[in-house]
């Protein structure tokens, strides 16, 4: 088996040249070497027992004309889920003040859309002043966007953007077919071209294969820059979906990916993101020392369930990790 210690080159010379290849090569380590390598760079570029602290809303919810087969909100589905409209403002900056107060730094709005449209676009540019006024790190994830929309975005004050590549450019039409891989990274190049942070990442547990989750990260490292933040997403099965019956993936398989992603992206935030509720407090320790080092806290994703803040806390008061400010 090929060694890859100390395989994190210095910051300037991050690596955009993966091949297909040696991705997998990480992915077969021997798992002690791999986490050991993992937690090795990570304590290069972040302290490490301090994770950051996202909460989500869904600003907007269902009725997606994107057929996205994992997901409870496209109308292609037919997911238990109740509808509901663009929020306004002030309830969105209630619900930011309720997250601040939990802890959350960075508060971030998901709509339902495969882009947004101009008559709903100056209120979620509301949406961004507010939020960043009270001092948290802002996040959006609204579908594609212009370069026009990504521009404005970036005037109101919006920090992050959210805009997953979900799996390998192989398996995607698997999974999608009302938009393609090359949208998503134009949407991608708009944002980085604004000059906000980009958060990119995907879902596993998909029913693909270990290459496509390979494939997955090698186009996330691949590109003119690391996305800042990366959420690797475990699939949280939906009944009404495509995937609702698909086979779990194997927790310790999930870990592996989280150690890849922080191999090939050494100081990006690696978030150990949907899919929580479905894993063991062990499972998700070996993720935080496997690298990831940013969460969803609060009781809801956008749909579906996180773990509550109680059980969240205890599990940082076992493990020794601090929120990081
Ligand atoms: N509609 C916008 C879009 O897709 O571009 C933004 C919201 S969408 C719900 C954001 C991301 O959530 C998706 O790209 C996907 O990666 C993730 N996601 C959605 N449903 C999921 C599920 N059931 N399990 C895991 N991740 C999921
Ligand atoms: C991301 O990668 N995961 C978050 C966020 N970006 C928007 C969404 C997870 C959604 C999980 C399913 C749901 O709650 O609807
Ligand atoms: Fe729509 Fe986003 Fe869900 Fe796809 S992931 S169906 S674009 S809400």
């Amino acid at each position: 088996m090929t060694s890859v210690h100390n395989i994190a080159p210095p910051a300037a010379a991050f690596r955009h040249d993966w091949t297909r290849a040696q991705v997998i090569a990480l992915f077969e380590t021997p798992f002690n070497d791999l986490l050991f390598d993992a937690q090795t760079v990570h304590r290069r570029y972040f302290a490490p027992n301090q994770v950051q602290i996202s909460t989500l809303l869904s600003i907007k919810t269902g009725g997606c004309p994107e057929d996205c087969g994992y997901c409870s909100q496209s109308a292609h589905h037919d997911a238990d889920l109740q509808r509901e409209a663009l929020m306004d403002v002030e309830q969105v900056l209630q619900a930011a003040r309720t997250a601040q107060a939990n802890g959350a730094t960075r508060f971030c709005m998901g709509a339902a859309w495969r882009s947004p449209r101009a008559k709903d676009f100056d209120r979620v540019l509301a949406m961004v002043e507010g939020v960043k006024e009270l001092g948290l790190q802002t996040c959006m994830t609204l579908g594609m966007l212009t370069e026009q929309q990504a521009l404005q975005l970036r005037d109101a004050g919006l920090d992050y953007y959210n805009h997953n590549l979900d799996t390998s450019p192989e398996y995607y039409g698997e999974v999608i077919t009302t938009r393609t891989y090359q949208d998503r990274l134009d949407t991608l190049a708009h944002v980085r071209d604004a000059g906000m942070h980009v958060c990119s990442g995907g879902i596993v547990g998909m029913g693909e294969s270990r290459s496509d989750r390979a494939g997955l990260l090698q186009q996330l490292a691949n590109l003119p820059s690391h996305p800042e933040s990366v959420p690797i997403n475990m699939l949280v099965r939906v009944e009404g979906t495509p995937l609702a019956d698909v086979e779990a993936l194997d927790p310790l398989e999930f870990v592996r990916t989280v150690a890849v992603a922080r191999l090939m992206m050494p100081a990006a935030f690696v978030r150990l993101s949907a899919g929580r509720t479905a894993m063991s407090d062990e499972a998700q320790a070996l993720c935080f020392l496997a690298g990831a080092n940013s969460i969803f806290y609060g009781e809801r994703l956008l749909t579906t369930d996180n773990p509550g803040v109680n059980h969240d806390r205890n599990l940082f008061e076992r493990l020794g990790i601090e929120m990081m400010q």
